[in-house]
């Protein structure tokens, strides 16, 4: 049998601070996916810019990098067939104000007029990712 596919969520300082940890988890558990690993941390500057390093280089990096160290983050590692398609299409878009009515970032999130989308989640984008990810956070 096939291993069953894995993805990296980190609810972001955002998330935490503003009290949706359980409301962001919850979500992708109502979804029907499983958590087999949950952790919180402050990430170092180091591990974001390895975990961002597809972004080095632009406008964007070192806001996005000084949020991302701004507080503390939970991270999980959630399980089930198609889960990084799925989880994707639960957080919705980036762009908060513009994320559709229904995903994490359209009904939880807002522009707050800073250089960075303050976004609530981040979740893998490709089975490649993922594991990259994953040993990242939890390796
Ligand atoms: P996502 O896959 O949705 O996490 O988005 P990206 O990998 O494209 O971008 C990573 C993070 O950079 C986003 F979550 C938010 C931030 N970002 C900005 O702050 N400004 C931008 O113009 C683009 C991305």
């Amino acid at each position: 049998m096939s291993q069953p596919e894995r993805t990296l969520v980190l609810v972001k300082p955002d998330g935490v601070e503003r009290g949706l940890t359980g409301e962001i988890l919850s979500r992708i558990e109502r979804k029907g996916y499983q958590i087999t690993e949950l952790l919180m941390l402050n990430a170092t500057p180091q591990l974001l810019a390895e975990h961002y390093e597809e972004h080095q280089g632009k406008e964007f990096f070192e806001p996005l990098v000084n949020f991302m160290a701004s507080g503390p983050i939970v991270a999980a590692i959630f399980e089930g067939d198609r889960v990084i398609e799925g989880i994707r299409q639960l957080a919705g878009i980036s762009d908060p104000t513009l994320a559709d009515a229904g995903t994490i970032r359209g009904d939880l999130g807002r522009d707050w007029g800073e250089g960075v989308q303050k976004n609530l989640i981040h979740a893998s984008d490709s089975t490649l990712s993922a594991e990259r990810e994953i040993d990242l956070w939890f390796g």
